[in-house]
């Protein structure tokens, strides 16, 4: 058996609908509603990701060359949750000072947004864990946020080399508790039950944690 023969989409997508492009973090809306970012490199299927989770596959434009998505694009869901597809960075064609432009609207993104509830990190399976994911790996480690890595494209692999590529991923994270490895494959559906529940796990800890912090202050008021 493949991977590509495992195909699984069992779950109740994450339907959204695309809210507004911005191009800076500073435009994103000043509300409570929990974001879920879709970051990494260029070209690794971040939209096409989004799309799979959501169930759609028109919601983020997918490009056939690296840099399709070059706004912050925001989807918001009944469900309550925002899902952001980010443009990817490490994309060598585009002039320096776009690219870096780019960058710093990613960092700037990550850093500021106080709603974030989580990264999907998608990464191509056949080129994990460059530089610059382990930056975000690393940084979101450090704020206590959680990631969900993808290693995507898993269908372009054979089962024995896709979960050894997992292994040898999951090894270097190891001491990382808020990072989850697992297959993916946005094109095949290999993965998206465990990733929608991912997402809808973060949103239901976000939820809770709003709510505890709605209560605590109103049961001592009404006390008074
Ligand atoms: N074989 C295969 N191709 C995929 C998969 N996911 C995405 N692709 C292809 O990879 C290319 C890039 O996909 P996108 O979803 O646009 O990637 P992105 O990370 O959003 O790219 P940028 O917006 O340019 O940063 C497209 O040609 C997709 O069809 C996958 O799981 N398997
Ligand atoms: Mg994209």
């Amino acid at each position: 058996m493949t991977l590509a023969d495992s195909v699984e989409d069992g779950s109740n997508p994450i339907v959204g609908s695309f809210w507004k492009g911005v191009d800076h973090p500073s435009l994103c809306p000043n509300d409570r509603v929990p974001e879920i970012a879709f970051a990494g490199r260029s070209n690794s299927g971040k939209s096409s990701t989004l799309n799979r989770i959501a169930g759609s596959t028109r919601l983020a434009r997918v490009g056939k060359s690296p840099g399709r998505t070059q706004m912050i694009n925001l989807f918001n869901s009944p469900e309550g949750v925002r899902l952001v597809d980010l443009p990817g960075y490490g994309y060598a064609r585009v002039a320096r000072t776009r690219q870096e432009e780019w960058f710093k609207s990613i960092n700037q993104y990550l850093t500021t947004r106080s709603n974030l509830a989580g990264v999907v990190l998608t990464m191509d399976i056949r080129r994990p864990l460059l530089v610059q994911d382990l930056h975000l790996i690393r940084w979101a480690a450090e704020s206590s946020l959680p990631v969900l890595a993808l290693l995507n494209k898993s269908d372009k692999l054979g089962r024995g080399r896709a979960l050894a590529q997992k292994a040898g991923v999951e090894q270097a994270l190891s001491t990382l508790v808020s990072v989850e490895v697992e297959l993916f494959s946005a094109s095949k559906a290999i993965g998206v039950d465990r990733a929608r529940c991912w997402v809808r796990e973060r949103v239901k800890g976000v939820q809770e944690l709003a709510n505890k912090l709605d209560e605590s202050p109103q049961d001592t008021r009404r006390g008074q």
